[in-house]
């Protein structure tokens, strides 16, 4: 007789790190929870379909918040509600990656109902797996927008009531009646029948995906037997007696053998022709070469701070469109105060050889600060060895860090001399670029043309970069 070995799916991990328990094999939900099964469903069809290598799973804000400690895939999680918007941007730079958004009732249908909503109706070539138990399990068991009429959780203490909390939503009817999603059902987990329903939803789920068909969701309703404050038993009898007459189950769309493969609109532009369409370089199109400079000053990665009005975000731009002159990947994040001035500003700004992996500048090789507070709330975030610029003639006193390079500028004095104080920006970008080296001054020049604007200040700011440029060079000399 042929013996069937029952035996843990390849794609979680052997060992589940965070839990207490001695042999790490436990995950941290209560007994009788239906996260489990549908994480064991998910795992199989991984293995089976051979992809967990290529698979990128979005964790939600809830109990299944640590679902990456048990697959073993790419995992990423997610803010609160955010998942499909995670799952978006990552299945449009990894086209070729399943890509799993995993959420609860309150992230999707509560905080997150936007996202999902949107990512459902752009058709989104994800799969989303939407565990709905009808409660906040993770935080205390408040109501959900998928709680029951009448069903009591800690803030409907007297059963949920459709004049004061609204009726539950109903997700997959809602989605399915969107025109681009392919598949929508709708499973449970009561019995080995209900189980087996929907194991075979999840692996159509993730495999419509590998098949490029588009978005498709399983809504799952789940126990939750500590949030119900029930038995594990007697929450699967009240799924089956009281939650499924209100959200029937079964498949509410399914369009898979009509569809033709998803296609994505347009492979990604190349740099050129980023270049063109937002005319970087208006009346060249070879671009330009890169400067030799020292090793210490490549693949900068800069914080530029000051007050709002200061033009540091121009500063900052200008330097990321003078990188991708030279074709090296980059990146701009601005950061500002609801102030149109007067306010503080900060960006962040990456010019890389490789590509960036993350626009945000949380430790900077290189600090811009134009004014005060910024050097002083931004100078301990710098790397060792880094570089601190700063404006001489608005800062009274001195970098505090004694293992950091440092480039004082008395950058407003000198625009001022200009007779323009708001050239300040350029001058300090163009006393940066010769000091280090990374760019010359055609390149600052050409970017001029396009971070500037306005004609007549095309001069002035010519200007700055000559003054910035030359007091760079004598800098650099010493
Ligand atoms: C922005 C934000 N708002 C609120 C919370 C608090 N919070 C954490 S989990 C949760 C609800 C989770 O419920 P659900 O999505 O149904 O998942 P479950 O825990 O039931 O699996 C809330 C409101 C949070 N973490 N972040
Ligand atoms: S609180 Fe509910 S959803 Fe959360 S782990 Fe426990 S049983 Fe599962």
């Amino acid at each position: 007789m042929a013996e069937k070995v029952l035996k843990k799916a390849a794609s979680f991990y052997d060992s589940y790190f965070r839990n207490p328990s001695p042999d790490k094999k436990m995950t941290h939900y209560c007994p009788g929870c239906g996260h489990g099964h549908i994480h064991k469903f998910i795992a199989e069809a991984l293995d089976d379909f051979e992809i967990a290598d290529n698979t990128i799973l979005i964790s939600p804000v809830g109990c299944s918040v640590f679902a990456y400690y048990y697959f073993d895939t790419g995992n990423i999680q997610a803010a609160h509600g955010r998942a499909p918007a995670v799952a978006t941007g990552i299945k449009r730079a990894h086209p070729n990656s399943i890509v799993i958004s995993y959420q609860g009732d309150g992230d999707l249908a509560a905080i997150g109902t936007s996202e999902i909503l949107h990512a459902a109706n752009r058709g989104e070539n994800i799969t989303v797996f939407f565990i709905n138990n009808a409660i906040y399990g993770m935080t205390g068991g408040q109501m959900a927008p998928t709680t029951l009429i009448d069903q009591r959780t800690t803030t409907t203490p007297t059963g949920r009531n459709a004049h004061n909390e609204g009726y539950p939503i109903k997700m997959s009817e809602l989605i399915s009646q969107l025109q681009a999603p392919v598949y929508v059902e709708r499973v449970t987990l009561y019995d080995n029948k209900q189980r087996a329903r929907a194991r075979t939803a999840v692996r159509k789920a993730i495999k419509n995906q590998v098949n490029n068909l588009g978005f498709s969701l399983v809504e799952v309703l789940s126990p939750c037997p500590s949030g119900w404050k029930m038995e594990p038993v007697d929450a699967m009898t009240w799924i089956k007696e009281v939650m499924v007459p209100q959200f029937p189950i079964g498949i509410y769309k399914d369009i898979t053998k009509e569809v033709q493969p998803y296609v994505y609109a347009k492979p990604n532009p190349t740099a050129a022709e980023i270049r063109e369409l937002i005319e970087v370089i208006p009346d060249t199109d070879t671009g330009f070469k890169r400067s030799v400079y020292p090793d210490q000053y490549r693949n900068p990665q800069i914080k530029i701070a000051g007050f709002g009005g200061q033009g540091v975000l121009l500063l900052g731009g200008a330097l990321a469109q003078a990188g991708m002159m030279e074709d090296y990947h980059v990146s701009w994040l601005p950061s500002y105060g609801p102030e149109m001035r007067g306010g503080t500003a900060n960006c962040h700004v990456n010019i890389r050889e490789i590509e960036v992996g993350s626009p945000m500048v949380s430790n900077p090789t290189v600090l811009i600060a134009m004014n005060r507070p910024s050097l002083e709330k931004f100078e301990n975030d710098v790397v060792e060895n880094g570089l601190i610029v700063f404006d001489q003639s608005l800062i009274d006193s001195y970098v505090k860090r004694k293992d950091v390079e440092v480039l004082p500028i008395p950058a407003t004095q000198m625009a001022d001399k200009l007779g323009n104080t708001r050239v300040a920006n350029m001058i300090t970008l163009a006393a940066y670029a010769a000091y280090t080296g990374i760019f010359g001054k055609e390149t600052l020049y050409t970017t001029l043309k396009t971070a500037i604007k306005k004609q007549r200040l095309l001069e002035i700011n010519q200007k700055a970069i000559d003054t910035g440029y030359e007091f760079g060079m004598e800098k650099k000399k010493k």
